[in-house]
Protein backbone atom coordinates (compact mmCIF):
# COMPACT_ATOMS: atom_id res chain seq x y z
CA UNK A 1 0.00 0.00 0.00
CA UNK A 2 1.41 3.65 -0.94
CA UNK A 3 2.27 5.59 2.48
CA UNK A 4 -0.21 8.54 3.00
CA UNK A 5 1.00 9.97 6.40
CA UNK A 6 -0.79 12.00 8.60
CA UNK A 7 1.92 14.33 11.09
CA UNK A 8 0.30 16.09 13.21
CA UNK A 9 2.01 19.27 14.89
CA UNK A 10 4.27 19.38 11.28
CA UNK A 11 4.55 23.40 11.82
CA UNK A 12 5.63 23.21 15.54
CA UNK A 13 9.82 22.94 16.37
CA UNK A 14 10.50 19.41 15.97
CA UNK A 15 7.31 18.86 13.89
CA UNK A 16 8.36 20.70 10.95
CA UNK A 17 12.08 19.15 10.87
CA UNK A 18 10.34 15.77 10.84
CA UNK A 19 7.69 16.96 7.71
CA UNK A 20 11.07 18.14 5.87
CA UNK A 21 12.52 14.98 6.28
CA UNK A 22 10.23 12.69 5.12
CA UNK A 23 8.23 14.81 2.40
CA UNK A 24 12.41 15.36 0.89
CA UNK A 25 13.37 11.78 1.90
CA UNK A 26 10.78 10.00 0.77
CA UNK A 27 9.41 11.28 -2.44
CA UNK A 28 6.87 8.20 -3.01
CA UNK A 29 4.97 9.12 0.60
CA UNK A 30 2.10 11.42 0.59
CA UNK A 31 2.76 13.69 3.51
CA UNK A 32 -0.05 15.28 5.21
CA UNK A 33 0.62 17.78 8.39
CA UNK A 34 -2.38 18.73 10.11
CA UNK A 35 -2.02 21.87 12.53
CA UNK A 36 -4.05 24.15 14.30
CA UNK A 37 -1.53 26.94 14.02
CA UNK A 38 -1.53 27.55 17.36
CA UNK A 39 1.10 30.45 18.81
CA UNK A 40 3.60 27.80 18.70
CA UNK A 41 2.75 26.44 14.61
CA UNK A 42 4.44 28.62 12.40
CA UNK A 43 4.23 27.62 8.23
CA UNK A 44 7.86 29.84 7.95
CA UNK A 45 9.11 26.69 9.20
CA UNK A 46 7.77 24.90 6.02
CA UNK A 47 9.33 27.10 3.40
CA UNK A 48 11.41 24.14 2.09
CA UNK A 49 8.80 22.16 1.54
CA UNK A 50 6.09 24.08 0.61
CA UNK A 51 5.22 23.60 -2.87
CA UNK A 52 6.61 20.32 -2.99
CA UNK A 53 3.92 17.31 -4.96
CA UNK A 54 3.67 15.14 -2.32
CA UNK A 55 3.13 17.54 0.77
CA UNK A 56 -0.23 19.34 1.76
CA UNK A 57 -1.41 21.16 4.93
CA UNK A 58 -4.39 20.98 6.44
CA UNK A 59 -5.45 23.41 9.17
CA UNK A 60 -7.62 21.90 11.55
CA UNK A 61 -7.72 20.90 15.30
CA UNK A 62 -7.70 18.13 17.02
CA UNK A 63 -10.64 18.51 19.21
CA UNK A 64 -12.41 19.09 15.25
CA UNK A 65 -13.45 15.69 15.12
CA UNK A 66 -15.48 16.06 11.80
CA UNK A 67 -12.56 17.86 10.52
CA UNK A 68 -10.09 14.96 11.70
CA UNK A 69 -12.03 12.49 9.81
CA UNK A 70 -12.41 14.04 6.71
CA UNK A 71 -8.38 14.19 6.64
CA UNK A 72 -8.35 11.00 6.77
CA UNK A 73 -10.85 10.47 4.28
CA UNK A 74 -9.73 12.71 1.55
CA UNK A 75 -5.93 11.24 1.72
CA UNK A 76 -6.80 7.93 2.54
CA UNK A 77 -4.42 8.27 5.38
CA UNK A 78 -2.26 4.99 6.18
CA UNK A 79 -0.24 5.70 9.21
CA UNK A 80 -0.16 8.58 11.90
CA UNK A 81 3.37 10.70 13.63
CA UNK A 82 1.45 12.40 16.33
CA UNK A 83 3.40 15.48 17.77
CA UNK A 84 0.67 18.14 18.34
CA UNK A 85 0.50 19.62 21.58
CA UNK A 86 0.63 21.88 23.82
CA UNK A 87 4.30 21.71 24.96
CA UNK A 88 5.39 24.37 27.42
CA UNK A 89 5.52 23.36 31.01
CA UNK A 90 5.22 26.97 32.39
CA UNK A 91 2.13 27.68 30.21
CA UNK A 92 0.76 24.06 31.75
CA UNK A 93 1.13 25.81 35.44
CA UNK A 94 -0.53 28.62 34.26
CA UNK A 95 -3.51 27.16 32.04
CA UNK A 96 -4.03 22.79 32.69
CA UNK A 97 -7.07 22.46 31.32
CA UNK A 98 -5.99 23.51 27.87
CA UNK A 99 -3.00 20.76 28.12
CA UNK A 100 -5.97 18.55 29.06
CA UNK A 101 -7.85 19.35 25.97
CA UNK A 102 -5.00 19.34 23.32
CA UNK A 103 -2.54 16.14 24.69
CA UNK A 104 -5.40 14.19 26.00
CA UNK A 105 -8.56 15.02 24.58
CA UNK A 106 -6.67 15.44 21.23
CA UNK A 107 -5.08 12.65 21.02
CA UNK A 108 -8.08 10.29 21.85
CA UNK A 109 -10.19 12.22 19.05
CA UNK A 110 -7.29 11.07 16.49
CA UNK A 111 -6.96 7.58 18.02
CA UNK A 112 -11.04 7.40 16.96
CA UNK A 113 -10.21 8.86 14.23
CA UNK A 114 -8.09 6.53 12.86
CA UNK A 115 -9.58 3.87 14.42
CA UNK A 116 -12.85 4.22 12.26
CA UNK A 117 -10.59 4.82 9.08
CA UNK A 118 -8.96 1.81 9.30
CA UNK A 119 -11.33 -0.72 8.85
CA UNK A 120 -8.59 -3.26 8.86
CA UNK A 121 -6.03 -2.27 11.70
CA UNK A 122 -3.08 -4.30 10.43
CA UNK A 123 -0.85 -2.85 7.60
CA UNK A 124 -1.14 0.33 9.91
CA UNK A 125 0.73 2.75 12.51
CA UNK A 126 0.32 5.13 15.17
CA UNK A 127 2.86 6.96 16.19
CA UNK A 128 2.60 8.74 19.53
CA UNK A 129 5.88 11.15 19.64
CA UNK A 130 6.27 11.88 23.73
CA UNK A 131 8.39 13.32 26.16
CA UNK A 132 10.91 11.98 29.36
CA UNK A 133 8.86 14.06 31.54
CA UNK A 134 6.58 11.57 32.00
CA UNK A 135 8.89 9.16 34.10
CA UNK A 136 9.15 12.44 36.55
CA UNK A 137 12.18 13.74 38.03
CA UNK A 138 15.94 11.75 39.11
CA UNK A 139 16.56 13.31 41.69
CA UNK A 140 18.29 10.35 43.29
CA UNK A 141 20.63 9.42 40.07
CA UNK A 142 20.35 6.96 37.65
CA UNK A 143 18.69 7.23 34.06
CA UNK A 144 15.10 6.79 32.87
CA UNK A 145 14.54 3.70 31.23
CA UNK A 146 11.82 2.31 29.38
CA UNK A 147 10.01 0.34 31.89
CA UNK A 148 10.62 3.05 34.62
CA UNK A 149 7.15 3.74 36.16
CA UNK A 150 5.50 7.16 34.83
CA UNK A 151 6.04 9.62 37.79
CA UNK A 152 4.62 13.01 35.98
CA UNK A 153 5.33 15.61 38.24
CA UNK A 154 3.64 19.01 35.75
CA UNK A 155 0.31 19.06 33.95
CA UNK A 156 1.87 19.30 30.99
CA UNK A 157 3.89 15.55 31.76
CA UNK A 158 0.55 14.33 33.16
CA UNK A 159 -1.41 15.27 30.24
CA UNK A 160 1.47 13.44 28.27
CA UNK A 161 1.57 9.97 30.66
CA UNK A 162 -2.33 10.33 30.17
CA UNK A 163 -2.20 10.41 26.35
CA UNK A 164 0.96 7.93 26.15
CA UNK A 165 -1.62 5.70 28.22
CA UNK A 166 -4.79 5.99 25.80
CA UNK A 167 -1.87 5.02 23.13
CA UNK A 168 -1.17 1.86 24.59
CA UNK A 169 -4.97 1.03 26.23
CA UNK A 170 -5.81 1.39 21.79
CA UNK A 171 -3.56 -1.47 21.27
CA UNK A 172 -4.53 -3.54 24.19
CA UNK A 173 -8.42 -2.79 23.63
CA UNK A 174 -8.48 -2.57 19.79
CA UNK A 175 -5.33 -4.13 18.64
CA UNK A 176 -4.30 -1.15 17.04
CA UNK A 177 -0.45 -0.90 15.99
CA UNK A 178 1.57 1.44 17.91
CA UNK A 179 4.38 2.89 19.13
CA UNK A 180 5.71 5.53 21.51
CA UNK A 181 8.73 7.12 22.03
CA UNK A 182 9.82 9.12 24.67
CA UNK A 183 12.46 12.20 24.03
CA UNK A 184 14.70 14.24 26.27
CA UNK A 185 14.71 18.07 25.88
CA UNK A 186 15.12 19.11 22.05
CA UNK A 187 17.10 22.24 20.43
CA UNK A 188 18.00 24.02 17.48
CA UNK A 189 16.32 26.26 14.64
CA UNK A 190 12.61 26.67 14.87
CA UNK A 191 12.22 26.76 18.48
CA UNK A 192 9.76 28.55 19.78
CA UNK A 193 11.95 31.27 22.17
CA UNK A 194 9.77 30.67 24.97
CA UNK A 195 12.03 27.98 25.34
CA UNK A 196 15.35 28.13 27.90
CA UNK A 197 18.04 28.20 25.02
CA UNK A 198 16.28 30.33 22.16
CA UNK A 199 14.72 32.39 24.47
CA UNK A 200 18.49 33.34 25.88
CA UNK A 201 19.76 33.77 22.40
CA UNK A 202 17.00 35.94 21.76
CA UNK A 203 17.51 38.07 25.53
CA UNK A 204 21.32 38.64 24.24
CA UNK A 205 20.72 39.56 21.41
CA UNK A 206 18.25 42.57 22.67
CA UNK A 207 20.54 43.04 25.92
CA UNK A 208 17.76 41.91 28.17
CA UNK A 209 18.24 40.18 31.49
CA UNK A 210 18.65 36.08 31.35
CA UNK A 211 16.20 34.42 33.44
CA UNK A 212 17.37 31.38 35.64
CA UNK A 213 14.57 29.52 37.64
CA UNK A 214 15.99 29.10 41.47
CA UNK A 215 19.93 28.12 41.42
CA UNK A 216 19.88 26.89 37.92
CA UNK A 217 20.80 23.55 39.56
CA UNK A 218 18.05 21.54 37.34
CA UNK A 219 19.66 19.06 34.66
CA UNK A 220 18.53 18.59 31.60
CA UNK A 221 19.25 16.50 28.89
CA UNK A 222 19.70 17.77 25.18
CA UNK A 223 19.31 16.76 21.51
CA UNK A 224 19.96 18.54 18.58
CA UNK A 225 16.30 18.62 16.59
CA UNK A 226 17.76 16.80 13.90
CA UNK A 227 18.99 13.77 16.08
CA UNK A 228 15.42 13.40 17.16
CA UNK A 229 14.01 13.91 13.80
CA UNK A 230 16.54 11.37 12.44
CA UNK A 231 15.30 8.79 15.17
CA UNK A 232 11.29 9.11 14.76
CA UNK A 233 12.28 8.54 10.94
CA UNK A 234 13.87 5.15 12.32
CA UNK A 235 11.37 3.55 15.05
CA UNK A 236 8.75 4.76 12.47
CA UNK A 237 10.00 1.94 9.71
CA UNK A 238 11.77 -0.47 12.17
CA UNK A 239 10.36 0.21 15.54
CA UNK A 240 8.49 -2.92 16.83
CA UNK A 241 4.52 -2.48 17.35
CA UNK A 242 3.42 -2.05 20.70
CA UNK A 243 7.03 -1.03 21.89
CA UNK A 244 8.23 2.20 23.70
CA UNK A 245 12.25 3.46 23.07
CA UNK A 246 13.57 6.13 24.77
CA UNK A 247 15.15 8.54 22.77
CA UNK A 248 18.24 11.19 24.32
CA UNK A 249 21.62 12.55 23.76
CA UNK A 250 23.74 11.44 26.75
CA UNK A 251 24.19 15.06 27.40
CA UNK A 252 23.17 16.12 30.61
CA UNK A 253 23.72 20.01 31.31
CA UNK A 254 22.88 22.03 34.62
CA UNK A 255 20.58 25.58 32.67
CA UNK A 256 23.10 27.58 34.51
CA UNK A 257 26.25 26.10 32.47
CA UNK A 258 24.12 25.90 29.55
CA UNK A 259 23.21 29.98 30.06
CA UNK A 260 26.82 30.73 30.62
CA UNK A 261 27.92 28.78 27.45
CA UNK A 262 25.26 30.65 25.28
CA UNK A 263 27.13 33.92 26.74
CA UNK A 264 30.40 32.99 26.11
CA UNK A 265 28.96 31.79 21.95
CA UNK A 266 27.26 34.62 21.62
CA UNK A 267 29.79 37.37 23.09
CA UNK A 268 31.95 35.95 20.80
CA UNK A 269 30.26 35.95 17.49
CA UNK A 270 28.87 39.49 18.34
CA UNK A 271 32.25 40.42 18.92
CA UNK A 272 31.42 41.87 22.84
CA UNK A 273 34.33 42.01 25.31
CA UNK A 274 34.32 38.45 27.10
CA UNK A 275 32.16 38.44 29.99
CA UNK A 276 29.76 40.99 28.34
CA UNK A 277 26.15 38.94 28.51
CA UNK A 278 26.98 36.85 31.66
CA UNK A 279 26.14 40.16 33.28
CA UNK A 280 22.86 39.67 32.30
CA UNK A 281 21.96 36.52 34.02
CA UNK A 282 19.38 36.96 36.47
CA UNK A 283 18.29 34.09 39.10
CA UNK A 284 14.42 34.66 39.56
CA UNK A 285 12.12 32.64 41.25
CA UNK A 286 11.84 29.27 40.37
CA UNK A 287 9.17 27.08 38.51
CA UNK A 288 6.46 25.44 40.91
CA UNK A 289 7.10 21.85 41.14
CA UNK A 290 10.41 22.31 39.06
CA UNK A 291 11.82 18.96 38.25
CA UNK A 292 15.30 18.71 39.21
CA UNK A 293 17.02 16.21 36.44
CA UNK A 294 16.23 14.25 33.18
CA UNK A 295 18.31 11.67 31.91
CA UNK A 296 17.32 9.01 29.13
CA UNK A 297 19.24 5.74 28.89
CA UNK A 298 18.95 5.12 24.75
CA UNK A 299 20.56 1.89 24.77
CA UNK A 300 17.21 0.66 23.59
CA UNK A 301 17.06 2.58 20.81
CA UNK A 302 20.79 2.13 19.53
CA UNK A 303 21.39 -1.51 20.22
CA UNK A 304 17.91 -2.44 18.74
CA UNK A 305 17.39 -0.18 15.35
CA UNK A 306 20.85 1.24 15.38
CA UNK A 307 20.57 5.15 16.35
CA UNK A 308 22.88 7.23 17.44
CA UNK A 309 22.86 11.25 17.87
CA UNK A 310 25.28 12.54 14.98
CA UNK A 311 26.09 15.82 16.43
CA UNK A 312 27.79 17.32 19.87
CA UNK A 313 26.75 19.06 22.00
CA UNK A 314 29.38 22.15 21.22
CA UNK A 315 28.53 21.68 17.63
CA UNK A 316 25.20 21.52 17.77
CA UNK A 317 24.94 24.84 20.06
CA UNK A 318 26.56 26.74 17.80
CA UNK A 319 24.52 25.54 14.47
CA UNK A 320 21.76 26.97 16.58
CA UNK A 321 22.85 29.84 17.71
CA UNK A 322 24.28 30.70 13.79
CA UNK A 323 20.57 29.91 12.89
CA UNK A 324 19.13 32.30 15.28
CA UNK A 325 21.66 34.82 14.20
CA UNK A 326 20.87 34.83 10.61
CA UNK A 327 16.99 34.30 11.03
CA UNK A 328 16.49 37.72 12.51
CA UNK A 329 13.08 38.53 10.71
CA UNK A 330 11.65 35.14 11.51
CA UNK A 331 12.20 35.82 15.62
CA UNK A 332 11.54 39.15 15.50
CA UNK A 333 7.86 38.17 13.48
CA UNK A 334 7.70 35.19 16.46
CA UNK A 335 8.40 37.45 19.09
CA UNK A 336 6.23 40.36 18.62
CA UNK A 337 2.30 40.81 19.54
CA UNK A 338 1.30 37.80 21.94
CA UNK A 339 4.73 36.38 22.77
CA UNK A 340 5.62 40.46 24.61
CA UNK A 341 2.09 39.57 26.57
CA UNK A 342 3.00 36.43 27.38
CA UNK A 343 6.74 37.68 28.54
CA UNK A 344 5.63 40.42 30.52
CA UNK A 345 2.91 38.36 32.32
CA UNK A 346 5.36 35.61 33.23
CA UNK A 347 8.70 37.32 33.61
CA UNK A 348 8.03 41.05 35.09
P1 LIG B 1 5.66 23.04 19.58
O1 LIG B 1 4.90 23.70 20.69
O2 LIG B 1 6.80 23.74 18.96
O3 LIG B 1 4.65 22.66 18.40
C1 LIG B 1 3.39 22.11 18.64
C2 LIG B 1 2.58 22.18 17.35
O4 LIG B 1 1.29 21.59 17.59
C3 LIG B 1 2.32 23.61 16.86
O5 LIG B 1 2.56 23.71 15.47
C4 LIG B 1 0.85 23.85 17.18
O6 LIG B 1 0.23 24.75 16.27
C5 LIG B 1 0.28 22.45 17.07
N1 LIG B 1 -0.94 22.29 17.88
C6 LIG B 1 -1.08 22.62 19.20
N2 LIG B 1 -2.35 22.38 19.60
C7 LIG B 1 -3.01 21.85 18.53
C8 LIG B 1 -4.33 21.39 18.31
N3 LIG B 1 -5.26 21.42 19.29
N4 LIG B 1 -4.66 20.91 17.09
C9 LIG B 1 -3.74 20.87 16.09
N5 LIG B 1 -2.47 21.33 16.23
C10 LIG B 1 -2.11 21.80 17.44
O7 LIG B 1 6.09 21.62 20.18
P2 LIG B 1 7.45 20.80 19.97
O8 LIG B 1 8.45 21.28 20.93
O9 LIG B 1 7.76 20.75 18.52
O10 LIG B 1 6.97 19.36 20.44
C11 LIG B 1 6.35 18.46 19.54
C12 LIG B 1 5.99 17.18 20.26
O11 LIG B 1 7.16 16.58 20.80
C13 LIG B 1 5.05 17.39 21.44
O12 LIG B 1 4.14 16.31 21.47
C14 LIG B 1 5.95 17.36 22.66
O13 LIG B 1 5.27 16.89 23.79
C15 LIG B 1 7.01 16.38 22.20
N6 LIG B 1 8.35 16.58 22.79
C16 LIG B 1 8.96 17.80 22.77
C17 LIG B 1 10.25 17.95 23.29
C18 LIG B 1 10.96 19.28 23.27
O14 LIG B 1 12.06 19.39 23.83
N7 LIG B 1 10.44 20.30 22.63
C19 LIG B 1 10.90 16.84 23.83
C20 LIG B 1 10.25 15.60 23.84
C21 LIG B 1 8.98 15.48 23.31
O1 LIG C 1 13.18 31.22 31.46
C1 LIG C 1 13.50 30.05 31.77
N1 LIG C 1 14.42 29.88 32.77
C2 LIG C 1 14.82 28.64 33.18
O2 LIG C 1 15.65 28.52 34.10
C3 LIG C 1 12.96 28.89 31.12
C4 LIG C 1 11.94 29.04 30.03
C5 LIG C 1 13.38 27.66 31.55
N2 LIG C 1 14.26 27.53 32.56
C6 LIG C 1 14.68 26.18 33.00
C7 LIG C 1 13.54 25.22 33.27
C8 LIG C 1 14.12 23.87 32.87
O3 LIG C 1 14.83 23.31 33.97
O4 LIG C 1 15.42 25.61 31.91
C9 LIG C 1 15.12 24.21 31.76
C10 LIG C 1 14.56 23.98 30.37
O5 LIG C 1 13.29 24.61 30.31
P1 LIG C 1 12.36 24.54 29.00
O6 LIG C 1 13.16 24.97 27.84
O7 LIG C 1 11.09 25.24 29.33
O8 LIG C 1 12.15 22.96 28.85
P2 LIG C 1 11.57 21.85 29.87
O9 LIG C 1 10.68 22.44 30.87
O10 LIG C 1 12.74 21.05 30.36
O11 LIG C 1 10.68 20.96 28.86
C11 LIG C 1 11.15 20.67 27.52
O12 LIG C 1 11.67 19.39 27.40
C12 LIG C 1 10.79 18.31 27.40
C13 LIG C 1 10.04 20.89 26.49
O13 LIG C 1 9.50 22.18 26.63
C14 LIG C 1 8.99 19.83 26.59
O14 LIG C 1 8.01 19.99 25.57
C15 LIG C 1 9.63 18.51 26.44
O15 LIG C 1 8.70 17.49 26.58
Amino acid sequence: MQKSILITGGAGFIGSHVVKLFATKYPDYTIVNLDSLTYAGNLENLKEVEGKDNYHFEKVDLLDEKGLEEVFGKYQITDVIHLAAESHVDRSISDPLAFVKTNVIGTVNLLNAAKSAWEELDGHLFYHVSTDEVYGSLDDGGFFLETTPYDPQSPYSASKASSDHFVRAYTNTYGMKTVISNCSNNYGPNQFPEKLIPLCINNIKNKKSLPVYGKGENVRDWLYVEDHAAAIDIIFHQGRSGETYNIGGWNEWKNIDIVTLLCEIMDRKLGNEKGTSAQLISFVKDRAGHDLRYAIDASKLEKELGWKPSLQFEEGIEKTVDWYLSNETWLKSVTSGDYQNYYDKHYE
